[in-house]
């Protein structure tokens, strides 16, 4: 949008006033976020409008993508940036005197998510509409997200994440279109005058789902798409409900990730799972009938994505309605179900595929469940000739369960894994015996990033200087950044890359120092190990790298470069082994910094509470990105594909999408180690493994693995033993030492280079260069083509 400096601020002093009858000079930081954001929210308006009449005018397909987590992380100056008045902003705010970057800081990250998948949807909702497609996310409105973490003498404490107390600027409460959802009660199938079955609700659970609307603004192409959050609420009428009762409706949308470790939790999970789907398409079919007579059209005007199981219900939902409301007959309705639905599949691993017992299913949705049972009678009698053991392995209902990637498969036109591996691994394992009836549905859609969050504005020096080295081409087109690789051979520009990286590295460490105390050296390699805490992604075999480190420091050998290992992650609040790792990395942390024997050479920071603007801050600095998951467990990663794209060198196993930056970059840019994914599955097959004979041969391995026991870490005592007999009894389920050497040398490699300043910066230009292609607008464009077919009004492709 067209917008002078001098418009804004006449625009931006009015709102302050309007809004708070402050002054602008006067108003609080709170105040001045508050009123730019309802600005930008006012100036997005009539795109959003417009958007929204052109789809229904043109009759245009929209995609719906259903998500149980979105992570949007702060909404402000992406907005500016693709409303492209970002730095008319920036100006106006300097002339004011008003302090921009504290104002962007007043926002929260909205806790509607916990991880990558998360991430990913929010991601794909602004390449949607950075592409020109008509993409609407549909998710839950959580009152609290997952928990704001902090440590006390190096625990994990979990603290409410009450994101929403002070409300959320982006959103619109559309009570208007509030649909009922219901719940339990009986439901008898009557025949009716059209001849077919009817069916009747009886003693249900209504349940209001009210949407609150926000818009998801496209890259300077007036583009704005809607991202649609349900809040339950008690139903303003009918029958009057007791405290208890309008409490249970309000739980739904209370708090992300209800423990799931009791059958109550678990029940609220599937009602929360339930609501977001059926809200989701009592609106989506509502909408549709407002402008059409007739089902003919649906498919070819509507795309429901699932992502991941969570919200695989759609397809016997989806049925629900075509059936019982539509009043189409049973195989006019799958035929619609099937070519509306598209489902991606996230995780191999096998306790990660959801089910739900029929027990807490079938009365909680009797309705759904009675057509499951149709859907799975149907699925197996469409088999009849095929290998029984088979069809029984794979269909909807086996084992007293509702296998929810099964129903998700069978309902869907399209599957996806989200890297070449996984999609390959899900092919061969989790899901082969589907390959082999309907191999025709896999695609493999590796997933993507927003670069214009994680470069354009996350990392502002690299964004100027790539701006002057090669034009800003790369800012719209993602794959133009590949014109910085002549410059891998200009020390002058390597040096100023250097300068660039140096810059984010101060800034970070003022935060370490505002956050936790520690005052971290910025000529340091900074070797970052950012995700969710999980065994399989091996925050261990790091945290042993380290003790080696310090062993080494300690015995009086240094030598390499100095070192600051970063981590950010959260444990899930049950998962009790993974406390005990971030204890453990912890205790490490403080025994290192608190050495002046070895902290002017190595120092650990476990940055608290990580989110997507603290991963913003850590990103920016990092020299290494560690990508050492256990090959074939971890789906893709995206912390991978930001870390090298803001000039990061990879030091990864052969695992999820570290495979693909590795056939971008080469091999001469990236550090691979370890054991492949084939090779760990022989080994299981073979049981040949042994932790303990290496433990016992190895004297170096023998060495750290005996510091989390034999008193060289304070404090780890119980954690330490734990950790220990996992690795050693336990025969190390995420074979941590049959990498750790390899792992070692890798790292010994890694340091070498990076005391060759000349010969780091290559590498750095390599990734850099190489980053183009994954971008999330790239990624989104193959989902369009290869699965939602549409097209998108911005052309972008990946080849
Ligand atoms: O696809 C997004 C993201 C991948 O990058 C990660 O590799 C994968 O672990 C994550 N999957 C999940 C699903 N649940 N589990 N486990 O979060 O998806």
């Amino acid at each position: 949008m067209a917008l002078t400096v001098s418009e804004f601020e006449r625009a931006y002093k009015e709102e302050v006033l309007q809004l708070f009858a402050e002054s602008w000079q006067t108003a609080s930081l709170d105040q001045q976020f508050a009123a730019l954001a309802s600005l930008v929210k006012r100036y997005s308006a009539s795109d959003w409008s417009q958007t929204k009449q052109a789809v229904d005018h043109n009759n245009e397909k929209q995609i719906y993508y259903f998500s149980i987590e979105f992570l949007p992380g702060r909404m402000l100056a992406t907005n500016l940036l693709n409303l492209g008045i970002l730095t008319t902003v920036e100006r106006a705010f300097k002339e004011m005197g008003l302090n921009f970057k504290r104002v962007l800081g007043m926002e929260v990250d909205p806790g509607l998510g916990n991880g990558g998948l998360g991430r990913l949807a929010s991601s794909f909702l602004d390449a949607m509409a950075s592409i020109g497609i008509n993409g609407n996310g549909n998710g839950l409105r959580y009152q609290t997200g997952l928990f704001k973490q902090d440590f006390l003498n190096g625990y994990q404490v979990e603290l409410p994440d009450d994101w929403l107390r002070n409300g959320y600027v982006w959103e619109t409460r559309k009570i208007e279109r509030a649909v009922v959802v219901r719940f339990g009660g009986e439901v008898n199938l009557l025949p009716s005058a059209d001849g077919r079955l009817l069916a009747q609700y009886r003693h249900t659970e209504n349940v209001l789902a009210v949407p609150y609307d926000i818009p998801q603004i496209g890259y300077r192409n007036g583009h704005v798409n809607t991202m649609r959050l349900w809040q339950a609420e008690p139903p303003a009428m009918g029958q009057p409900l007791t405290v208890a009762q309008r409490e249970e409706i309000s739980a739904i949308s209370q708090s992300l990730y209800p423990d799931d470790s009791t059958e109550a939790g678990r029940r609220l999970r599937l009602r929360q799972e339930y609501f977001l789907v059926s809200a989701g398409l009592q609106s989506i079919v509502r909408h549709y009938r407002k402008t059409h007579q007739d089902f003919t059209q649906f498919a070819q005007t509507v795309a429901v994505h699932i992502n991941d199981t969570h919200p695989a219900m759609a397809i016997p939902e989806l049925m629900r309605l075509l059936l019982d409301e539509v009043r189409l007959d049973w195989d006019s309705a799958w035929a619609i179900t099937v070519q509306v639905m598209s489902y991606t599949n996230h995780t191999l691993l096998q306790e990660a595929l959801e089910t739900w017992s029929i027990d807490l299913f079938a009365p909680l949705l009797p309705r759904i469940y009675q057509i499951i049972q149709e859907i799975d009678h149907r699925f197996r009698s469409a088999y009849h000739d095929a290998d029984p053991a088979l069809i029984d392995s794979i269909a909807p209902l086996g084992h007293n369960m509702v296998r929810m990637a099964y129903l998700a498969v069978w309902g869907s036109h399209a599957v996806n894994g989200v890297a070449a591996l996984h999609t390959r691994l899900l092919e061969e394992s989790v899901l082969s015996g589907w390959y082999q009836l309907v191999p025709e549905r896999f695609s493999n859609q590796t997933n993507g990033i927003t670069l214009r969050r994680w470069v354009q504005l996350a990392n502002r020096p690299l964004a100027k200087l790539l701006d002057k080295t090669i034009g800003s081409d790369w800012r719209r087109s993602p794959l133009a950044i590949e014109a910085l690789q002549p410059f891998a051979d200009q020390p002058k520009f390597l040096h100023k890359l250097a300068a660039a990286k140096l810059k984010n590295k101060r800034s970070l460490a003022a935060y370490v120092k505002r956050t936790v105390g520690l005052s971290i050296a910025t000529d340091a390699m900074f070797d970052v190990q950012i995700k969710r805490l999980h065994a399989y992604k091996r925050q261990l075999l790091h945290l042993l790298r380290i003790i080696d480190q310090y062993q080494t420091l300690k015995a009086g050998l240094a030598g390499g470069p100095k070192y600051v290992h970063i981590f950010a992650a959260k444990a899930a609040p049950g998962y009790y082994y993974a406390k005990e790792i971030i204890k453990a990395i912890n205790a490490t942390a403080d025994l290192i910094n608190h050495d002046p024997e070895v902290n002017q050479q190595l120092q650990v920071a476990f940055l608290p509470n990580y989110s997507v603007s603290l991963a913003e801050r850590i990103i920016a600095a990092a020299d290494v990105s560690e990508q050492i998951s256990l090959a074939g467990k971890e789906a893709s990663g995206t912390s991978n594909m930001k870390l090298m794209a803001t000039g990061a060198v990879t030091l990864a196993t052969m695992d999820g999408a570290n495979i693909e930056i590795y056939d971008a970059v080469g091999a001469a840019n990236m550090m691979t180690f370890g054991l492949s994914s084939e090779q760990v599955l022989q080994h299981q097959r073979n049981f040949d493994y042994s932790a303990r004979d290496l433990f016992e041969r190895d004297p170096r391995i023998h060495r750290i693995v005996s510091a989390l026991i034999d008193g060289t870490i304070p404090g780890i005592e119980v954690e330490g033993q734990d950790i220990y007999q996992s690795l050693i009894q336990y025969n190390d389920e995420y074979f941590v030492l049959a990498d750790l050497k390899a792992y070692l040398d890798a790292g010994a490699r890694l340091d070498e280079l990076y005391l060759r300043p000349e010969a780091w910066g290559k590498m750095v230009v390599a990734n850099l260069a190489a980053s183009g292609r994954f971008s999330s607008d790239l990624t989104v464009a193959g989902y369009a083509r290869d699965i939602w077919h549409v097209t998108p009004e911005n052309q972008v492709n990946r080849h």
